[in-house]
């Protein structure tokens, strides 16, 4: 429980409510953020309350006050729960991970920057020059990722499309010796479209605003956004963001990282050829399908490093093998619009993967010898895109809101369900807790043959017409019945439009085979399975759904095998306010993250448990009846005597196998007693063996 703080700040610790209501928790919540604290705990939870201005809350000072203290010795803070995570990693060599969640616009990608900011700062004392290259490396990664990575929606400015975990790796020293980022699903329909009011990727508007003239020539590019199509079409050009400084700054970030001249020139260049490749219309003249601007096409085949013949032939025909004979078959106008679509998201989503596998090459831990430099721990920083509902929403939305299902699925398991679990085992009085428990909605979605994603990918598999109806009727066929789905088709049937080719994620291999043959290596680096000629590529690729639906179980899985510490984000309103605390809308948001329920568990329960041998092993030395050994019947009466004699009887319940401590306060009480003991008994021991005794 934190302490230091002005009860006129409210509770800095939900727990001490004196009712658990949503009533209490709100008023409690909303006068904080008026107060200006935007940090509350439940536990060792982290509640925050994006604040949409500037705090000074995040210096060099601050960072003092937090290292290597308790969580309830400070006010609340991220720093703290950052420390904490840090200190079971180097204390107990365990890899812990810090999962932030909450809406689109809530503060994640914030506090994971500052998470990162507070490891960076508290590390590396001995200013070891390789651990500083590191941290500046993982510092840096993120202004690249958020470049390539983010844009403005009508939710946040800058809001991340892409979902990140990244691991730190500490040596036994607890220092940063390197990272690994693993990037999920980035949002690229957006390279081609987006919604009014909205920008495409931050990259394509640093390139026009803040390239050099001669850069911007070299690849005939010209300054207005407006002359772009593909960038042009949310009718937001202009955003709070400096595009221009942000360009110098990601440009000087690559170089520190460690990329190439080259290579950032190739950045350069396929992120112009997107552009170009936007500008470019089809036509017909009588059955034959033309580019009607082809000087456009001989500045794409300079940038691709490639010949003008082959970029036109990919664009308007493809190679089909039947049977035994491959033949040229000639696009529609209308195919050839959809593979010159297909080409520039899978470019630019290449492009995006390729950034984050390039940064994961060089930070990634090299030469690391357990047997030498001790066990290698991690910490990692999930960073994901937050729950959202567009006035339109496609497949992108349903990923994203089911990725946000599955990790509070995973809290669920870990802060609600396990806890109850536990106690139930251990004999603890207990009254059981309700909350929803949203796993009948995981399943809904990823169910082996019943769920969305299943349905989808049947419907994709369907020989003859594939069309996003015959998904719906799918899904009304299967799900009629389930409580939680609730058909489109009365509603809004448009939301189920490009299902099936987001799903299916066609990109002929012609376009694979031109980029594969350029002559740049760095760009037919990016695609090697162009290698492959028409007869060889045989095999179905996954579906998009079943690719994401695989990466989100691998990541809770790594998750779940970590020891996690919780930020749970709240956005208070939807104009960017510093001064606005709307009330239902946060409601609404405590709600869904559970956090009442939280504060229940939380305080039914307990902050500490240990089996009982393990316990009288570390604090037997506090009591005549312990030390050195006990002649009790059981451990469990061992313990029972220590704690009665010490005076914490009232913090602690007794389970079958456990001792479960109520306050960390009580620990903190037995550590102090226990360190002044074994400093006694060491005195005593040494005059021992002096002979003094
Ligand atoms: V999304 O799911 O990626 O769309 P996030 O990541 O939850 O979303 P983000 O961290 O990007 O939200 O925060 C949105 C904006 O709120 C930022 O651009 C800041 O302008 C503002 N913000 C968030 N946290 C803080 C903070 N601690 N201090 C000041 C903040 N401003
Ligand atoms: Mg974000």
């Amino acid at each position: 429980m934190a302490e230091h703080e002005s009860l006129e700040y409210g509770k800095a610790d939900f727990v001490l409510l004196d009712n658990v209501s949503m009533e209490e928790f709100m008023a409690n919540l909303k006068l904080r953020f008026e107060k200006g604290r935007i940090y509350s705990y439940i536990g060792e939870v982290v509640v925050s309350v994006n604040p949409y201005r500037a705090m000074n809350i995040y210096g060099r000072d601050t960072i003092e006050q937090y290292k290597g203290r308790e969580l309830y010795e400070r006010p609340p803070h991220l720093f703290a729960i950052a420390d904490a995570a840090y200190k079971a990693m180097k204390r107990r060599s365990k890899d812990t991970c810090i999962v932030i969640s909450g809406e689109s616009g809530a503060g994640k990608t914030e506090a994971s920057k500052y998470i990162m900011q507070y490891i960076a700062a508290i590390t590396n004392p001995n200013q070891r020059a390789e651990v500083e290259r590191v941290k500046n490396m993982l510092l840096k990664s993120n202004c690249v990722l958020e470049a390539f990575g983010n844009a403005k929606t009508n939710r946040n400015d800058n809001s991340s499309r892409f979902g990140k975990y990244m691991d730190i790796n500490f040596d036994f020293k607890g220092d940063p010796i390197g990272g690994h980022i693993n990037n999920y699903l980035l949002e690229k329909s957006r390279v081609i479209f987006q919604q009014e009011g909205e920008r495409s990727f931050h990259s394509f508007y640093q390139l026009l605003r803040g390239a050099p003239d001669s850069l911007l020539r070299s690849l005939h590019i010209q300054k207005d956004p407006k002359g772009y199509n593909y960038i042009k079409v949310g009718g937001q050009i202009k955003s709070c963001i400096n595009d221009s400084a942000d360009f110098k700054a990601v440009a000087d970030a690559m170089k520190v990282i460690g990329f190439t001249g080259d290579e950032i020139q190739t950045v350069y260049k396929i992120v112009a050829t997107i552009l170009h490749l936007g500008n470019l219309t089809f036509g017909v003249d009588g059955d034959v399908t033309l580019i009607e601007n082809s000087k456009l096409v001989s500045v794409i085949k300079d940038l691709l490093s490639t010949k003008e013949e082959n970029v036109q032939k990919a664009l308007l025909y493809r190679t089909v093998a039947t049977g035994r004979d491959i033949i040229e078959k000639q696009h529609t106008e209308q195919e050839a619009s959809y593979g010159r679509d297909a080409l520039a998201k899978a470019m630019y989503e290449r492009l995006f993967c390729w950034i984050v596998g390039r940064i994961n090459d060089i930070i990634e831990v090299k030469n690391y010898n357990a047997n030498v430099h001790g066990k290698n721990t991690v910490i990692g920083v999930l960073d994901i895109y937050g729950f959202e509902i567009f006035q339109n929403n496609s497949f992108e939305q349903f990923c994203i809101n089911y990725c946000n299902e599955k990790l509070q699925q995973l809290f669920i398991q870990l802060v609600l369900k396990q806890e109850q679990e536990e106690y139930q085992r251990e004999g603890i009085p207990w009254k059981h807790i309700d909350y929803f428990n949203n796993q009948i909605i995981v399943d809904l979605v990823e169910q082996q043959h019943k769920g969305i994603f299943s349905v989808l990918d049947e419907a994709c598999m369907n020989v003859g017409k594939v069309t996003d109806e015959v998904f719906l009727q799918g899904l009304n066929g299967k799900l009629a019945k389930h409580a939680h789905y609730t058909s489109r088709l009365k509603i809004r049937a448009n939301e189920v439009v490009g299902f099936i080719d987001k799903n299916k994620d066609t990109l002929f291999q012609d376009f694979k085979r031109l980029l594969y043959n350029s002559s740049n290596p760095v760009l037919k680096g990016m695609w090697p399975e162009g290698k492959l000629s028409i007869t060889e590529v045989t095999k179905r690729p996954l579906t998009a759904a079943t690719l994401f639906k695989n990466s989100m179980i691998s990541l809770v899985e790594n998750l779940a095998c970590k020891e996690p510490y919780y930020v749970r984000c709240i956005k208070p309103n939807d104009v960017k306010s510093p001064l606005l605390f709307e009330q239902e809308r946060c409601r609404h948001q405590v709600e869904y993250l559970g956090l009442l329920e939280n504060v229940r568990v939380r305080r039914a329960g307990f902050a500490y448990r240990q089996t009982y041998p393990r316990f009288l092993q570390r604090y037997k030395m506090i009591s005549e009846f312990t030390w050195p050994n006990h002649d009790l019947a059981s451990d469990k009466a061992a313990v029972k005597s220590l704690l009665q004699v010490c005076g914490f009887d009232h913090d602690v319940a007794y389970g079958k196998t456990k001792v479960f401590i109520r306050t960390p306060r009580t620990l903190f009480c037995l550590e102090e007693q226990r360190a002044e003991m074994v400093q006694r008994i060491v005195l005593f021991l040494q005059k021992v063996w002096r002979g003094t005794i």
